[in-house]
C-alpha cells in the first residue's frame, strides 16, 4: 500500500477524534501535533506540515459545524480537507488523439512507465504506438519492445541509431494515423545542457501535446526542484511519480512536485503494468485515511440543510401533510443526522443511530436518482402525488430519460414512506415521543 505508515498514523489519529467523548480545545491541540508528527516522518516539508496542522488547529477551534453534523464529524472533515488542499490541483489527461512525450532522468521509471501508459489508453479503446527514443542505453529498444509485445502496441525503434529526433520523425510518420503516440527519451545523471537540447530537438519534431516528466518517489522533497527545473526547460504538462509503493519519502515528493505547479497526473504503485493510478487527490486522500465514506460525508455538508429547514420539514411532515419534496428533504437529512437523529431514528429511512457507510452510499445513490426524475415532475405533481397515473408516468421517465419503472419505484417509495410517516403522526404516543425529541411545540 502507499504510503502506509502515514496512513497508519493518520487513521490512528481519526479513531481518537471519532472516540472522543467531546471534541475540546486540548483534544485538538494533541490530534494536531499528532498529524504533524506524521506529515514529518513521510517527509512533508516542515514549514508545508506546520502551516497545514496550524490551518487545521484554527478551523477546528474557530469554525462551527453546520446544522446537523456533529463537531467529530467535522473536525475529521477539516483534517480531510486540508490534507486534500496540500496535494493541491490535477488535471484530467484526455482520451484523444494526441502525442506524449516522456522525459525524466536516469532510471527514474520513464521506459516502464511509458508502458503502463500504453497500456492504459488501450485499455480505453485507443490506439496506441510507442517511439523507443532512447539512443543512449543499449537495452532500452529490447526493453520498450518487450513491454510492446506484451500488450500488443506496436514499437518503432531503430537500433543502433544514434540520432534520436530522426527515428522521433520516422516513427511519426509511421502512426500517423493512430490516437496516442507515446515517446520514451534517454536519462541523464542529472539536467545537463545536452540533455536539455535533445529534450527540444525532440519536441520540435514531435509537437507532443503532453511532456511528462517521470520522477521516482524515493527523491521526496528533493523531487520539488527536480520538477521545476524540468518545467523551467521544456514546461511539463504533468509529472508522473513512480515507486510510490516502495518509499517511506512518497508524501515529500508528492507534496513537493505538487507546489512546483506542474501538476502531478498519474503515480506508479508497482512494477506491473497495470500499476498505475490516475492520481487524485480526494480520491487519494480518502483511501489514506481509509474512509471510503468521506466523500459522501462532505457532499452531505454541502448539500445539508439548515436548522431552521429541518425543523420546518418535520413540522410540515407532522402535521399530516407528506408530499414528494418532503420526501425528498426527509431523505437529504437522513444523511445529516445531528439533531434530528432522535427523528430519523423513526422516520423510514432512519433507522439505528448511525446510517452504515452502504446505507448512506445507497440512500445517495437513490437521491441522485429521484433528483433528476423529480425535476421533471410540475410542481402539482410533486405537491400531490397521488394524481401520477400511467400517462403522467411515461412523461416523467421521459423527461428524466429513466425508465417508466423507475418512476413508479419512486412513487412506491414514496408512498411506503407516507404510510410509515402516517402511522406515526397518528399514535398518539409515537407522536408526543417525536415531539418531545424534536423540541417541537405541537402548533
Ligand atoms: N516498485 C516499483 N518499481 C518501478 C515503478 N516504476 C518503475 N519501476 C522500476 O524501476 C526500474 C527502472 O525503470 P525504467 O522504466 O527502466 O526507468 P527509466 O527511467 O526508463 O531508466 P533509464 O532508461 O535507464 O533512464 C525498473 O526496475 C522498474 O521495474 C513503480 O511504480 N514501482
Ligand atoms: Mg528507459
Amino acid at each position: 500500500m502507499v504510503l502506509e505508515g502515514l496512513a497508519n498514523s493518520l487513521k490512528d489519529t481519526l479513531r481518537k477524534i471519532m472516540n472522543a467523548p467531546h471534541i475540546d480545545a486540548s483534544l485538538i491541540k494533541e490530534v494536531v501535533r499528532e498529524i504533524q508528527r506524521a506529515l514529518l516522518l513521510a517527509d512533508i516539508n516542515a514549514a508545508l506540515a506546520l502551516k497545514l496542522t496550524k490551518e487545521i488547529e484554527r478551523r477546528a477551534l474557530t469554525e462551527k459545524p453546520p446544522a446537523g453534523m456533529s463537531s467529530r464529524d467535522h473536525a475529521v472533515r477539516i483534517v480531510y480537507e486540508e490534507l486534500v488542499k496540500i496535494l493541491g490541483e490535477t488535471r484530467e489527461v484526455p482520451l484523444k488523439k494526441h502525442v506524449i512525450m516522456m522525459v525524466g532522468l536516469y532510471g527514474q521509471g520513464k521506459t516502464t512507465t511509458t508502458g503502463k501508459l500504453a497500456f492504459y489508453f488501450k485499455k480505453r479503446g485507443l490506439r496506441v504506438g510507442l517511439i523507443a527514443g532512447d539512443v543512449h542505453r543499449p537495452a532500452a529498444y529490447d526493453q520498450l519492445t518487450q513491454l510492446g509485445a506484451r500488450i500488443g502496441v506496436p514499437v518503432h525503434g531503430e537500433p543502433g541509431e544514434t540520432r534520436a529526433p530522426k527515428i522521433v520523425r520516422e516513427g511519426m510518420e509511421k502512426f500517423a494515423g493512430f490516437d496516442v503516440v507515446l515517446i520514451d527519451t534517454s536519462g541523464r545523471h542529472s539536467l545537463e545542457e545536452d540533455l536539455v537540447e535533445e529534450m527540444k530537438r525532440i519536441a520540435n519534431v514531435a509537437q507532443p501535446d503532453e511532456r511528462f516528466l517521470v520522477i521516482d518517489a524515493v527523491m521526496g522533497q528533493a523531487a520539488g526542484p527536480q520538477a521545476k527545473a524540468f518545467h523551467d526547460a521544456i514546461q511539463l504538462t504533468g509529472v508522473i511519480i513512480t515507486k510510490m509503493d516502495g518509499s517511506a519519502k512518497a508524501g515529500g515528493a508528492l507534496s513537493a512536485v505538487q507546489a512546483t505547479k506542474a501538476p502531478v497526473v498519474f503515480i506508479g504503485t508497482g512494477e506491473h503494468i497495470e500499476e498505475l493510478e490516475k492520481f487524485n487527490p480526494p480520491g487519494f486522500i480518502s483511501r489514506l485515511l481509509g474512509m471510503g465514506d468521506i466523500q459522501a460525508l462532505i457532499e452531505q455538508a454541502q448539500g445539508l440543510v439548515s436548522e431552521e429547514d429541518a425543523e420546518e420539514t418535520a413540522r410540515k411532515i407532522m402535521s399530516g401533510r407528506f408530499t414528494l419534496k418532503d420526501m425528498y428533504s426527509q431523505m437529504e437529512m437522513v444523511s445529516g443526522m445531528g439533531p434530528l437523529q432522535k427523528l430519523m431514528d423513526m422516520l423510514p429511512f432512519g433507522g439505528g443511530n448511525k446510517m452504515s457507510k452502504e446505507q448512506v452510499e445507497e440512500t445517495q445513490r437513490r437521491l441522485k436518482k429521484f433528483k433528476v426524475i423529480m425535476s421533471s415532475m410540475t410542481q402539482e405533481e410533486l405537491e400531490n402525488p397521488r394524481i401520477i397515473k400511467s400517462p403522467r408516468i411515461k412523461r416523467i421517465a421521459r423527461g428524466a430519460g429513466v425508465g417508466p419503472m423507475d418512476v413508479k419505484g419512486l412513487l412506491k417509495h414514496y408512498e411506503n414512506s407516507r404510510k410509515m410517516v402516517k402511522d406515526i403522526t397518528s399514535n398518539r404516543k409515537k407522536r408526543k415521543a417525536l415531539m418531545r425529541a424534536m423540541q417541537v411545540d405541537e402548533k
